[in-house]
């Protein structure tokens, strides 16, 4: 793969920004490098006119084992706080393209809260999903505390945060974390498929439905409605809306040029 930093790899595939963590050696565990990697490979990716989506892939033994242990060790609170790490994230959760996990092995911590930070998430069968901070004496930090509880619900979430259990992949896929699981060796071809079938939709129609569903952690149900609506109205002063209305009627496929 061509490189940023070593921490992180990208590589473009027809239309898809490809992002590999690529520190297997630590279990591609997310110091302060590799998020400055992520943050950089995917924001570039999201002003790249010629990609329209993106996949965020780690190795097979692991997405990401979670924020690198050894770095936060002996950091005082202020220290933290003075590295204001979670700015990064932030800019990862104001990505407008989707991103696509392919998961495969550990996805721990900060790892697990990377996957939660994506769109559509595709598993290995022997991934697995955890927020284990509370066995290293803290808690998660990167939203594992509320984005596990709004896609999973607060029994679920209250297991995986208070004792750390790591889910496997299937019931991380029923409970809502993921939405599908594959065999081990087809994780990444099915991330990929999803993401050419996601490259040739309309790029416009696809960002503002990521926005919408997102609106609805954000909301009111009557808010998120109205939020929606003028979205989808949006969407009628684009060509893609044109062609994709006119393809369907002439019985033909259509062809999105983003505009
Ligand atoms: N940080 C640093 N190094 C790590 C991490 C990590 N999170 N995970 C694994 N490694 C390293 C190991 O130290 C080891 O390195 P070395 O070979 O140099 O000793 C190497 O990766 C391989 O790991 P193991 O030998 O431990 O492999 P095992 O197969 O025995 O175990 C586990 C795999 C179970 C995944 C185990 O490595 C483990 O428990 N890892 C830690 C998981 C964890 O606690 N994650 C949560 C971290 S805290 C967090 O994510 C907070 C997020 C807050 C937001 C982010 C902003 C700061």
């Amino acid at each position: 793969m061509r490189g940023m930093a070593n921490e992180v790899l990208t590589e473009t595939r027809a239309q898809v920004g490809i992002v590999r963590i690529n520190r297997p050696d630590k279990l591609n565990a997310l110091n302060l490098a590799t998020m400055d990697g992520l943050v950089a490979a995917l924001t570039g990716f999201d002003r790249d006119p010629e990609v329209r989506c993106m996949l965020l892939t780690g190795s097979e033994r692991a997405f990401a084992a979670g924020a690198d242990i050894g770095e936060m060790s002996d950091a005082s609170m202020v220290e933290m706080i003075r590295r204001d790490q979670f700015s990064k994230w932030e800019r990862i959760r104001r990505v407008k393209k989707p991103i696509v996990a392919a998961v495969s092995g550990y996805a721990l911590g900060g790892g697990c809260e990377l996957v939660m930070h994506c769109d559509i998430v595709v598993a290995a069968e022997s991934a697995r999903f955890g927020q284990p901070e509370i066995n290293i004496g803290v808690m998660p930090g990167a939203g594992g505390t509320q984005r596990t509880t709004r896609s999973i619900g607060k029994a679920r979430a209250m297991d995986m945060v208070l004792t750390g259990r790591m889910l496997a992949a299937t019931e991380a896929c029923q409970a809502g974390l993921v939405s599908r699981v594959v065999p081990d060796e087809h994780y990444l071809d099915e991330a990929l498929r999803v993401c050419h079938e996601l490259a040739d939709k309309s790029p416009l129609a696809l960002q503002h439905a990521k926005e919408a569903v997102l609106k609805a952690f954000d909301t009111t149900l009557s808010e998120g409605l109205e939020y929606e609506r003028k979205l989808f109205y949006m969407l009628f002063a684009t060509q893609d809306q044109r062609e994709g209305m006119a393809a369907f009627l002439e019985k033909r496929q259509p062809v999105f040029t983003g505009k």
